[in-house]
């Protein structure tokens, strides 16, 4: 299988983190992005120019990351990353979603405030990204005993955007005010997993 990837991006880190926890890493061949026009997209593989994506033997090429980390999750037995059924099952893809709306509104408010050509970033939409993930750090700060213990695409997406956030907004400390969203965090990313896949300061 081929991984389209890179090594900043919190929604690669949860596809790689998740074929960590699966045991299936070393069936996984990755290769970078092409940068050299955020513009026009960054991964040709895909319509939408965004990665992570997959492609897998039969040459069919998946996308997005949890789309992806379903798929994976199929493969094998050994673990199930995607348990339960029915309102179970909802409520934990639903903790994915936060975690996964908190990562996307940091990673548009950094591109906002770093990639956009002079004068063209929107202050204004900026402040509602960041109005999302303070309400999404507080409702996971409320919620931690829901999902404290579990290893599952919720916790796995949780513990990669707590580390985007770390990433890229280290001088906004969510940790400040949340001390069992801290302390959970703390323990989940010393999981090999986790460790292992620590982005570079870039
Ligand atoms: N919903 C997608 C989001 C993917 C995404 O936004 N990836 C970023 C990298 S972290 C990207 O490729 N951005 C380039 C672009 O938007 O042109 C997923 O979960 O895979």
């Amino acid at each position: 299988m081929k991984l389209c990837h890179s090594p900043t991006s919190p929604y690669a880190r949860k596809v790689i983190v998740t074929a960590k926890e699966l045991g299936l890493f070393d069936q996984i061949e990755t290769f970078g992005a092409d940068v050299s026009n955020r513009f026009v997209g960054i991964n040709p593989a895909t319509p939408l120019g965004k990665l992570p994506s997959l492609e897998v033997e039969s040459g069919v090429v998946l996308f997005d990351s949890i789309v992806i980390c379903e798929y994976m999750n199929g493969l094998t037995d050994s673990v199930d990353l995607f348990p339960g059924t029915g309102l179970d099952y909802a409520k934990m893809m639903t903790l994915h979603a936060l975690a996964n709306g908190m990562t996307e509104a940091c990673f548009q408010r950094r591109f906002d405030s770093t990639a956009m050509p002079d004068g063209e970033g929107s202050p204004s939409w900026c402040a509602r990204l960041k109005v999302s993930m303070e309400n999404s750090l507080n409702e996971l700060e409320a919620r931690v005993s829901e999902f404290d213990g579990k290893l599952d695409i919720a916790t796995i997406a949780i513990g990669c955007a707590l580390g985007y956030h770390d990433l890229r907004f280290s001088f906004e400390n969510w940790r400040e005010g949340r001390p069992q969203l801290t302390a959970w965090y703390e323990e989940f990313s010393s999981r090999p997993s986790m460790t292992d896949t620590v982005p570079p300061e870039a």
